[in-house]
Parts: C-alpha cells; structure tokens; sequence
C-alpha cells in the first residue's frame, strides 16, 4: 500500500455550485495524498459515473483512489481500494472481494481498531475525533484520546478524522496521528488549496 498523509473525503454539500472535480484536483494540488469518494445520497449510477471521473484525476495525479460504501463500485471504476464502516460487508468477504486493493475501516473505540488489525484491513480510521456534523449517526467524539490509545497499540496505519480543522489539528498531531482526514474543512474551503498546504505543513513540524 502506498502510504499517505492528507486524506481528503468529497463532501458536496460543502461547496454547492462548484464543481465535484475541480474541487478535489485542487485538493490534490495542495498536496493531498489519498481521496475517497462518499455519496450518501445519490443514484448507483450517478455515484459510478463520479467514481470514473475522480479515478481518471487521481491517476492522472498519481495519488490514491478509495469508494466509501460500495465495493462493487471500488471494483468497476478501478479504485485503490474501499473504506467499510462497522456496520458493512466484514473484512473477509471484502477480501475476497477486492484481492489485494486497500481496504480501510471506520473505528470508534480500541476493541474495534484491534479487530480490525487482527483481520487484515490495510488501514482505520479513528474518529471522530472532535463533534462533526458531516457524518449523521456517528458516535459521540472519541477524543484525542482514542487517537493517542490506538498510536500506542495498532501497527497498521490509521487516519484522524471528524471534526479536525486547522485551529485544532496540533492537538491531533501531539497525540501520536501522522495522518489526518478532514471533509468540510478542506472541501468547504475558500481556498481549497492553500488549506491543504496549511494542514500539510502542521503535519511536517509534528514530526
Ligand atoms: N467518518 P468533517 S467522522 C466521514 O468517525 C466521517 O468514522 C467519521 O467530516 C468517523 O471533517 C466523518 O467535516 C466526518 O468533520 C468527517
């Protein structure tokens, strides 16, 4: 697995009247690393035809592709890999599935981040960090101190996310995270690059 550092996830509702593609190649020229296409709301083939088209940017970029939810979908466009949540596919049908693609899955306490590991997921999300209004029926914040519980015991790579933002990311960063996740704040963004660089370089001085 090609490892990464910033991970941006397609949120439109955050930047109505601009374009899903133009965001995130911004995004990438900020310096993203990895991009995961979640739509919640859209038709199978609408989610299909914006998977193609963020798989023909990344490649063009060489950075990673990820599809959230629909493995089916991480395997006609030719993602990297898919992202699971607890309640999806397990991790050995999705094995079995996607062969040796990426597969991550959403965390929200230990137990679930050791499972995880033990499984053969090739990376996790720990999250959220801080309240977050972007994913619905999530749990409660798990705090930076589930970040610095799952630095401590989990080898396999794993990614902060929800509800980190510029102003708070240093208290990720100090908590043992090397990769981070943001929606809303990077895609929500005024300057959609610039944010990237900034969060880019916080990730550079906690080193
Ligand atoms: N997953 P924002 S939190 C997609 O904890 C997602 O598993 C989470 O959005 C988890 O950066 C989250 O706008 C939303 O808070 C993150």
């Amino acid at each position: 697995m090609k490892d990464f550092r910033l991970y941006a996830i397609t949120g439109e509702q955050f930047h109505p009247g601009r374009d899903l593609i133009d965001v995130m190649e911004q995004a990438i020229l900020g310096g993203v690393d990895i991009i995961q296409l979640r739509d919640k709301t859209g038709s199978r083939d609408e989610v299909l035809a914006k998977a193609q088209a963020l798989r023909a940017l990344t490649r063009k970029h060489n950075v990673a592709f990820i599809v959230n939810d629909y493995i089916d979908i991480a395997m006609e466009s030719d993602a990297d890999g898919v992202h699971l949540g607890q309640g999806d596919l397990s991790l050995a049908e999705a094995r079995k599935i996607v062969g040796d693609k990426m597969i991550g899955i959403s965390t929200h306490a230990i137990e679930e981040a050791l499972l995880a590991e033990a499984q053969g997921a090739d990376y996790i999300g720990v999250g959220p960090v801080f309240p977050t209004k972007t994913k619905v029926d999530v749990v409660d914040p798990v705090t930076v101190n589930y970040v610095r519980q799952v630095s401590e015991q989990i080898r396999i790579p794993f990614v902060a996310i929800g509800g980190i933002k510029l102003h708070n990311v240093d208290e990720v960063i100090a908590a043992g995270a090397t990769r981070i996740c943001a929606v809303s704040e990077i895609v929500g963004s005024s300057n959609v690059k610039e944010t990237c660089e900034a969060f880019l370089r916080k990730l550079e001085r906690g080193k």
